[in-house]
């Protein structure tokens, strides 16, 4: 009863304390506290009174309803029968009446400064109960489920090849187990140190990153149990209204695409909403002059801004770029427009600038919409920009053919300008830096040998073996990468000058950290071709992985390749989980396992089912479909 009648009091103080206040005289502080003491005294007798009357005074009401005998018994009543309960009400009133001026005392002995502490705490309290209120899961519309095909397939028929899968199925358990013993809610695990491990990509956060990456991954192995675990950790601890400034890219391809791709294959509610509560707190990101999002957005305040690092303050191409998969499904599945608006306004404003030679730099200002550097890139900072638009095309059943063609205009620039052989003939993709290309392909770049396979069928002017022989070079090239080190696993990058054919030079590019680009590759290449040797050069990245990477703890990167006694980085990223160990199982898995007509994997491998839309209009699609 005492904390309504002391807030406005104490609210009254907070000017005090702003700027200045400091230098109030100490006598001021404590004349303000005496008249304080004073007033509260007023209020209690105030409150005495009230008590008095309420309990005292006739209550007029009755005196108007009652007929006149019954109101002289109930006087009768009160003066003989109630002397008892008179007695006690004062009791009451007296006790109440002390422990409110206990209280008021206590409080006013408080300093300044706790005050203000506990008006603040009281403040943040309200807070958050409102917006647990708010945060009560609205219903999403019921919308046709997809054809879910695929799902459950895969073991193949001959030993050899059940063998290998079982022991990528084994690996697998490791990293998990090991995560679930040692980092279990933490983003990542530290194997050596054997604790969690977290980045800035997903700011300070305890947010589960290795649960929701590896959830349909261990769904597609069959490990139950194991699923069921991270399920329930979602269920119950998976929360976005942390204040944390996170990724956009990383979260939508990690977070968002995991949370989709684990609805669709397991049917749970849970992701889909999970998904979209986390997708409504990356909006704020988009509130750019130009719509083009920030590249972080903290999830409690919304505030976006960009890497301190990137070309004049601009956002990157293979971020903002590589939003669309995921957004299209979140317009689907919760008939809200917003998400596919943005993501389709971003495509419209690329199309309207000019490209330099036809390339798309990495670099865009989301305040001017201009180009920074012009740097272009098929690896970091470009790289799954030019997937997606592919793979908007296959996901809408091929009919965003908008998409389409903005992909084959961007690959025949890239060819052009970026894609060269070797003096000892290996083809590969350089970078583009201020005029001239860079000799030097990345790790990242080596997931463009499956894009080149997969996007073979339906390019122009018939040219689908020219990418599927393109795709093969590519394979070929990285697997040259892998071959020419010491532990049979590729560098971070590689070069192609002054004699050098696919070796890193700087040390600092020695490093294999548990990419999946190159086995990613691999997988494509044997889904469209069947030849066995991808699932030879699969198999010899796996054994290499167990043999250098695992450790008792997990799965950890090795600092230099080309050491026989190389050192680790003490960290199981989750995308090892997510995309190497999903490709290599699937590798070893038959084709009906997540058939590539049905599903369309988002840049972290998390499949995403084809949406039948050709009859189908999206809220807000009218230009385009
Ligand atoms: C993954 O998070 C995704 O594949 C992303 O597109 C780029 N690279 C990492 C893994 O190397």
């Amino acid at each position: 009863m005492t904390t309504p009648a002391l807030l406005p009091l104490s609210g009254r103080r907070i000017p005090t304390l702003s700027p200045g206040a400091a230098s109030f005289p100490h006598h001021r502080a404590t004349l303000r506290l005496s008249e304080k003491f004073i007033l509260l005294l007023i209020l209690s007798a105030f409150i005495t009174l009230c008590f008095g009357a309420f309990f005292f005074l006739p209550d007029n009401s009755k005196h108007k309803a009652r007929p006149v005998r019954q109101e002289t018994r109930t006087l009768t009543l009160s003066s003989s029968e109630g002397g008892g309960r008179t007695e006690s009400l004062r009791d009451k009133i007296r006790v109440d009446h002390e422990r409110a001026l206990q209280e008021a005392k206590e409080k006013l002995r408080k300093s300044r400064d706790e005050l203000r502490a506990e008006i603040q705490t009281e403040k943040s309290k309200v807070v958050e109960d409102l917006k647990k209120k708010k945060e009560v899961p609205k219903p999403l519309p019921p919308v046709p489920m997809p054809k879910v095909v695929g799902v459950n397939d895969g073991d193949s028929v001959e030993p050899d090849v059940k063998e290998k899968r079982d022991k990528i199925r084994e690996m697998m358990k490791h990293a998990w187990d090991s995560y679930r013993q040692y980092g279990w809610g933490h983003n990542e695990l530290k194997p050596l140190a054997k604790k969690g491990h977290s980045t800035n990509i997903f700011g300070n956060s305890q947010m589960g990153a290795t649960i929701v990456d590896a959830l349909d991954s261990l769904y597609m192995m069959g490990l139950h149990d194991e699923f069921k675990d991270g399920q329930e950790w979602i269920e119950q601890n998976l929360d976005f209204s942390v204040n944390a400034e996170v990724s956009v890219f990383e979260v939508n391809i990690r977070f968002i695409g995991g949370l989709l791709a684990t609805y669709y294959l397991s049917g749970q509610e849970v992701f889909k909403v999970k998904a979209v509560q986390l997708a409504e707190k990356l909006l704020p990101a988009f509130n750019t002059p130009t719509g083009i999002p920030w590249a972080m957005v903290n999830l409690k305040s919304g505030v976006g801004r960009n890497w301190g690092w990137a070309s004049a303050g601009s956002s990157i191409l293979a971020e903002f770029g590589t939003l669309h998969m995921e957004f299209v499904h979140l317009t689907y599945l919760t008939g809200n427009p917003a998400y596919y608006q943005k993501v389709m306004h971003i495509r419209k404003l690329l199309a309207k600038m000019d490209r330099p030679n036809g390339l798309y730099p990495n670099y865009l200002n989301p305040r001017t919409g201009r180009w920074g550097q012009h740097h272009t890139s098929v690896g970091g900072l470009g790289d799954s920009f030019y997937e997606y638009l592919l793979k908007a095309w296959l996901m809408s059943d091929k009919t965003d053919t908008e998409a389409r063609k903005t992909y084959d205009d961007a690959i025949e620039a890239i060819e052009r300008h970026l894609i060269r052989k070797s003096n000892g003939g290996l083809t590969f993709i350089g970078e583009w830096k201020n005029g001239h290309l860079e000799r030097k392909m990345g790790h990242l770049t080596c997931f463009a040998g499956g894009m080149f396979a997969l996007g073979a069928d339906g390019s122009p002017d018939d040219k689908a073996g020219h990418y599927l022989q393109l795709g093969a070079e590519i394979a070929h090239t990285c697997h040259e990468s892998y071959d020419r080190t010491v532990l049979k696993l590729g560098p971070e990058a590689f070069k192609f000058d002054s004699g050098l054919e696919a070796v890193a030079v700087r040390q600092n590019e020695k490093y294999y950290i548990l990419r999946p680009e190159v086995i990613e590759t691999y997988w494509y290449m044997w889904r469209f071709t069947h030849d066995p040797k991808y699932r030879q050069w699969g198999w010899e990245a796996a054994q290499a992985i167990d043999k250098y990477c695992r450790v008792s703890g997990g799965f950890s990167g090795v600092k230099d390749v080309y050491s026989s006694n190389p050192t680790y980085d003490d960290v199981q990223q989750s995308f090892f989980l997510a995309e190497t160990l999903k490709y290599l199982y699937l590798l070893f898995s038959s084709d009906d396992l997540m058939p590539l007509e049905s599903w369309v994997f988002n840049t972290e491998a998390h499949p995403l089912p084809v949406l039948h839309l050709a009859n189908l209009t999206l809220p807000g699609s009218q230009a385009q479909r």
